[in-house]
């Protein structure tokens, strides 16, 4: 463990991964263009809210293990954990891969470890390699020669909420540009991960991580597609994927207010680009899910038509339970467009947050204690699963409409629900 390695992003991957080798006992130097989350990291502290997370991070750093900074340094292993969004067209977006890549090529040296973990369309491995050569006339990825560097894909797989165990615990995919390349690549992830490590090319890693949220994307939009086609039919869509779910190879995943997160609502579309003819069932999942936050908007105009000014509480803003990532969230979509049908403000509540993101300041959205958003509401709209909206005593509904997209609620007769 007497390497040194050195990780760009310090996002909801990169920092959990940092902490996690240093914990190791890796010399782990972090780099983000975030100067807060620098000095806050350099604390003790974080940025991001994931269970465990600070403890770790205050540990490593107290330990000497981690510290962080706005620059790369000379390192064994560099690790690429940025973010790769899309385009307005849906087209994948490497501006920050490529920035990340550039900020180490002065950098590396012969015999290092380049890892992308950034979920990345296929070739973006090989993108790496060409931009690092085109700078670098003096390394080489010739497995013969002796001034060779290794570049590898090895996507993250960790799910939001529980990343500090899956990072130990999941198999992961490795996937190097040259067998050399997967050789040293797995042997540095077999240091501290207990699940299996699997080996690949890169273009087969990248295209397997894009395969596993499609995956879930498509079951999503399955179940999505059920709740609508139960609404119409006034079915109670969570009874019947239940009874469903008691086949022994059904496994309906569950519907919801649409799919958020910056992962399994954005890496289809890096298939769709890739191979559009051949990505139907892909795209119209996207296009189920991404139709959900609109369909919601139309059940609260419904339900709302015979209230004069009715007030509105959402309860939820981030994309998924008990964490307080807003991006790409279905939630915030909601708010955001039933601002311009409402007059009034639209009262918001989110345990998870203490003030609005900057994105949210221009809206006519007030912030607002759970239990007072829902007491003031004429309609209340649940979009998260959150622990706390759970363990809520129902009788706090009493007389409300509620649009339960979650189907958390055990709604008795006493009170008016629309559950979709
Ligand atoms: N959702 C539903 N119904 C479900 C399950 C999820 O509506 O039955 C919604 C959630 O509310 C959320 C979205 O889907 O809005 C995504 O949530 P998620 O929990 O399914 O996944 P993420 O985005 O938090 O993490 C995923 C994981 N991928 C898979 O499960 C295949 C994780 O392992 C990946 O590491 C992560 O994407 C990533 O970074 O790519």
């Amino acid at each position: 463990m007497d390497k040194k390695v050195c990780i760009v992003g310090l996002g909801y991957i990169g920092l959990p991964t940092a902490a996690v080798l240093a914990d190791k006992g890796f010399s782990v130097h972090g780099v983000d263009v975030n100067k807060k989350a620098v000095n806050l990291i350099n604390n003790g502290q974080v940025h991001i809210y994931e269970p465990d997370l600070e403890n770790v991070v205050k540990k490593v750093v107290a330990a000497g293990k981690l510290s962080a900074d706005i620059e790369p340094i000379k390192a064994d292993v560099y690790i690429l954990a940025v973010p790769t969004p899309f385009k307005e067209n849906h087209k994948p977006d490497l501006t920050y891969v490529e920035s990340a890549t550039k900020s180490i090529i002065p950098y590396i040296e012969p015999g290092n470890l380049i890892i992308l973990e950034s979920t990345s369309p296929i070739g973006t491995t090989e993108k790496i390699v060409e931009w690092i050569l085109n700078e670098r006339t003096d390394l080489s990825v010739d497995e013969k020669k002796s001034n060779r560097i290794y570049v590898s894909h090895c996507p993250e797989r960790v799910l939001p909420g529980k990343i500090l165990k899956e990072l130990i615990e999941n198999d992961r995919i490795v996937g190097g540009i040259n067998e050399l390349s997967t050789n040293e690549t797995a042997q540095f992830y077999e240091t501290f991960v207990e699940g299996k490590v699997l080996q690949t090319n890169a273009r087969t890693a990248e295209l397997s991580k894009l395969t596993e949220n499609a995956f879930r994307d498509v079951n999503i939009a399955f179940a999505n597609e059920l709740s609508m086609i139960c609404d119409d039919l006034n079915i109670e869509v969570w009874e019947l994927i239940n009874l469903a779910n008691h086949h022994p190879r059904v496994n309906i995943l569950q519907p919801g207010p649409g799919v958020g997160g910056h992962c399994i609502a954005v890496d289809p579309w890096f298939i769709v680009d890739a191979a559009p003819e051949k990505s139907q069932l892909i795209h119209t999942a996207r296009k189920v899910n991404d139709s959900k936050p609109h369909y919601i908007v139309k059940k609260v105009k419904e339900v709302s038509q015979n209230i004069s000014n009715p007030t509105i509480a959402c309860l939820g803003l981030s994309f998924k339970a008990n964490i307080d990532d807003l991006r790409e969230s279905p939630a915030v979509e909601i708010v955001k467009e039933l601002t311009s049908i409402f007059n009034q403000t639209i009262l918001v509540a989110e345990p998870h947050i203490e003030e609005l993101p900057y994105s949210l300041k221009d809206y006519k959205i007030e912030l607002t204690k759970t239990e007072d958003a829902i007491n003031k509401a004429d309609v209340v709209i649940l979009l998260v699963d959150h622990d706390y909206f759970k363990a809520m005593d129902e009788e706090i509904f009493l007389n409300k409409i509620v649009i339960d997209t979650r189907g958390i609620l055990k709604l008795g007769e006493k009170v008016v629900s629309n559950v979709i």
